[in-house]
């Protein structure tokens, strides 16, 4: 349920867009739009790589070398190189996080530092790319608490709610870059021939109620009883009140995260990743997943919660942290937290 129209948003680059957010906002120095050009730039040219992974594959068959004798990196490992060379040089950061380094990356020390932390997630749902299903780039961006040159892990441990700006890229049927700063969200669809991103879906806002629950129903014996009951009252259609049934709610999961979200996102529902048995913190990780993805979504209208309380609020203690996820339509995410509670 996005509101914005062709005619008005023609033509408009995220280049364009974010600077004139920027020029809102008193004091702005325009450093923001610098490091989303980066972003966007990393996010082509992944883009790239995973639009021709299939042919990467072929070409890299021994599995060691690839034609130019370079060793074949992993799509995930790819990505995550690209994000941080195309960021560390602008001068915008004191640190970075990934999801694919242990500890914090640092910028160089031949580099200039700037205010901002960024975390990532440079190909989230990459155990797709085989099967050609659509994965993404997430990225979460603060403003540093520290003081010094360099950024430290504080930077990085905040709170979701002192974000500055986060987004996600999805590598679908067509490349699209969806971010917010806060007050609303935007999504950018690249156009391959011209190389750039255009405003296509203007002021996303989720619907307060969707039609679709989204879920990984494999774990279902590993969940708690109320987390099953939650599911099966949507699976229940309810009477319209006028002698006809209602129909329930349709199940999808892709088991890419942004998929998952680019959907619930445009169309409303629910997405849930919860805690089990088997994984009591929940499987997605605080700073790279759920925190920018919760982010967006306030920020469209919706809610996200870890089943008692709202992710926004969650202090992290460490950067690898996991947390169980209820992401979406707000009225949805209320009944997961409410049939939760009654355990
Ligand atoms: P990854 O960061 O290793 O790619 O894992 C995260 C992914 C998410 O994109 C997705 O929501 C989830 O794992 C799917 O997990 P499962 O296969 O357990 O359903
Ligand atoms: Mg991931």
């Amino acid at each position: 349920m996005y509101v914005g129209s062709a005619l008005s948003t023609q033509g408009i680059t995220l280049e364009r867009h974010i600077l004139e957010q920027q020029l809102a906002i008193p004091g702005a120095t325009g450093d923001f739009t610098g490091l989303f050009q980066q972003i966007a730039l990393a996010a082509k040219v992944i883009n790239s790589r995973v639009r021709s992974a299939g042919l990467a594959g072929i070409l890299g068959l021994t599995g060691e070398k690839n034609v130019q004798g370079e060793e074949v990196q992993k799509l995930d490992e790819f990505a995550n190189n690209v994000l941080i060379r195309s960021v560390e040089a602008g001068g915008h950061l004191c640190v970075m996080a990934s999801e694919e380094n242990e500890g914090i990356v640092r910028i160089p020390e031949q580099f200039p530092t700037g205010k901002y932390v960024l975390m990532f997630d440079p190909l989230d749902g990459s155990s797709n790319i085989d099967v050609d299903i659509n994965i993404g780039t997430i990225f979460s961006i603060h403003r540093r608490i520290t003081v010094g040159r360099h950024g430290t892990e504080a930077d990085c441990l905040q709170r979701g709610a002192s974000q500055v700006a986060a987004g996600y890229v999805i590598y679908g049927s067509s490349t699209v870059l969806v971010y917010s700063m806060g007050e609303s969200v935007h999504g950018f669809t690249l156009d391959p021939a011209v190389g750039e991103f255009f405003l296509s879906h203007e002021n996303i806002r989720i619907p307060k109620k969707g039609k679709i629950y989204s879920v990984n129903e494999g774990n279902s014996l590993l969940w708690p009883a109320g987390l099953r009951r939650w599911i099966t009252d949507m699976q229940t259609p309810k009477p319209n009140g006028d002698g006809t049934m209602g129909t329930p709610y349709s199940a999808r999961y892709v088991g890419s995260l942004v998929a998952d979200f680019h959907r619930t996102l445009l169309k409303g529902g629910v997405f849930a990743y919860p805690a089990d048995k088997k994984s009591p913190q929940g499987k997605l990780r605080l700073l790279y997943e759920a925190a920018p993805m919760a982010f967006l979504c306030e920020a469209a209208g919706g809610a996200a919660s870890t089943g008692t309380g709202r992710i926004l609020d969650v202090a992290p203690t460490s950067l690898h942290q996991r947390v169980p996820l209820y992401i979406g339509s707000a009225e949805d995410v209320a009944a997961a937290e409410r049939f939760l509670r009654e355990e």
